[in-house]
């Protein structure tokens, strides 16, 4: 089963790398202050969960750059998914307020949905 999962992984992953959307362009001002935006978001991650390729091929859509953080093999991350977010299940999307609290956002419709109410 490992095996299955790991082969299908990859195949995914390598048409993901093939057919890879191209993302929009924006003035550099305009890219300046999305990055300063995207810093206050963590995407916790499988690289190979078919999953968090949707959300990570909708963030290059829009040219979002989102730090990616990989819950399978850090365990810091994993950890703080676990402990923090509710549950090990990616993708999950960690939401940063003013306030420096944070909201976990579990799902890849709602986190696509909420990436394109908030950039795209
Ligand atoms: N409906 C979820 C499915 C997410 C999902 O099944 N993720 C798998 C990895 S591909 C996972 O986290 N499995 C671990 C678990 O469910 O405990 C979504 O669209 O995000």
């Amino acid at each position: 089963m490992f095996i299955i999962r790991k082969i299908l992984g990859s195949i995914i992953l390598f048409f993901s790398w093939v057919f890879t959307p191209k993302g929009v362009d924006r003035e550099s001002e305009a890219q300046a202050e999305i990055n300063k935006q995207t810093e206050k978001l963590k995407l916790y991650q499988f690289q190979a969960c078919p999953f968090c390729i949707k959300v990570r091929r909708a963030m290059k859509r829009m040219s979002l750059n989102i730090e990616t953080r990989d819950a399978m093999n850090n365990a810091e991350y994993r950890d703080e998914l676990g402990r923090d977010g509710g549950a090990i299940k990616v993708p999950c999307l960690r939401i940063e307020d003013d306030k420096g609290k944070y909201t976990w956002m579990y799902e890849s419709s709602d986190i696509i949905q909420y990436l394109q109410s908030q950039f795209g």
